[in-house]
């Protein structure tokens, strides 16, 4: 199930790098169902040890998702660890 959906993953993160080319902190390795932020589950996928009270501080205006600036706040502060920075 995991396996067939990479590729229309890995097609997305193509098409969302053509379009959204700027400051784009949200990672389609995150986002899974590509609507542009990520939910409780889809953070928790890269962010195992994520708690509800920590995705409640990083979502600050309260919709139960993080977007790209809530995002890249997080990991300014350091909630969240910068997913591009692998190494
Ligand atoms: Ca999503
Ligand atoms: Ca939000």
């Amino acid at each position: 199930m995991i396996g067939k959906d990479v590729k229309s993953v890995i097609l997305a993160a193509a098409l969302m790098t053509s379009v959204a080319f700027s400051a784009h902190a949200m990672s389609a390795e995150i986002d899974t169902d590509g609507d542009g932020m990520a939910s409780f589950a889809e953070l928790q996928v890269s962010y195992p040890e994520l708690t509800e009270e920590v995705f409640g501080d990083i979502d600050t205006n309260g919709d139960g998702f993080v977007d790209d600036e809530e995002m890249a706040i997080a990991v300014e502060l350091g909630n969240l660890a910068d997913p591009e920075t692998d190494s």
